[in-house]
Order: structure tokens, then sequence, then C-alpha cells
């Protein structure tokens, strides 16, 4: 079976709030393999070139301000499905709307302090990994 990759970060308001073990649990008791994973501080600079695809969104500006307001943790992740399930495992974007025992669900304080990442698609996960490891961080 193929088995596809995701990009996951870990927000500046769950690594804050003591969250980073419970979720790295969650990974793993979703049967995700961690393929890489580091803790690192982004500047604001890098978050914007991270999320480039919505700077003409109106919340952009809180976004990179919050992305590089502490540290992050970064992750590729491996599995059937990586996508799609890592997606269903953390839940809708604003926390209010996130169902029972999803991440956003138990960690997340608002859509923009949502505690967790998730690429949207396996082409956005392969350039979203490049972003973070090089292919040496990810044999
Ligand atoms: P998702 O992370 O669920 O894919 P997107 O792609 O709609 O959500 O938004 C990207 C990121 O932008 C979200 N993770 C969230 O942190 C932030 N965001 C989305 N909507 C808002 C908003 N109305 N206010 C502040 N931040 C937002």
């Amino acid at each position: 079976m193929r088995k596809d990759i995701t990009l996951i970060m870990i927000k500046p308001d769950a690594v804050a709030s003591g969250y980073t073990g419970d979720i790295i649990k969650r990974i793993e008791q979703e049967k995700f393999v961690i393929i890489a994973m580091k803790k690192m501080f982004l500047t604001k600079r890098e978050a914007e070139k991270f999320y480039e695809v919505h700077k003409e969104r109106p919340f952009f500006g809180e976004l990179t301000e919050f992305m590089s307001s502490g540290p992050i943790v970064a992750a590729v992740l491996q599995r059937e499905n990586a996508v799609s399930h890592w997606r269903e495992v953390i839940g809708a974007t604003d926390p209010k709307e996130a169902k029972e025992n999803t991440i956003r669900k138990l960690f997340a304080k608002s859509k923009g302090e949502n505690a967790v990442h998730g690429s949207d698609s396996e082409e956005n996960a392969n350039l979203e990994a490049a972003f973070f490891f090089s292919e040496l961080d990810r044999i």
C-alpha cells in the first residue's frame, strides 16, 4: 500500500500550553510514522513565506504574527491517506465547529490559535515538508 506524507505543526499556543506530549502521543496512536521532527522558532519572514498562499486574506498579519510568537514543532508524518487522516484527527479550523475528541476540540483556543497545522493536499504536503526538512533529514 502507498504511504503518503503530511506536514504538521504544533503551533505556538499548544507548545506554550504544554500539549506537545499529548499531541505526539495522539500522532502515534493514529499509527503515523514520524519521519522527521524538530522544535524551532519561526521568524515573521519565515512564517510569511510558509503562509504565502494566504497573503491576501484579512487574517494574514495576525496569522504570521502568531506563528512567530513562540516555538513550534514541525514534523513530517507518514501513513496511508496521511493528509486526509490527519485533517480528520485535527478537526475543523474553528475549534467551536470541531468534532469531539479532535485535537482542535481538545486543545485549540480559537480559529487563529488552533493548536495544529496540517497540509491540505498531497502536493502541498511535499512542498511544506521541503520547506522545513532537507531530503537528508527525511531518510
Ligand atoms: P486549516 O489550517 O484548517 O487548513 P485554513 O487553510 O483556512 O485552515 O487557514 C490557515 C490558517 O489560518 C489556519 N490554521 C488558522 O490558524 C488561520 N486562520 C484561518 N482563519 C482565520 C481567521 N478568521 N482568523 C485568524 N486566523 C485564521
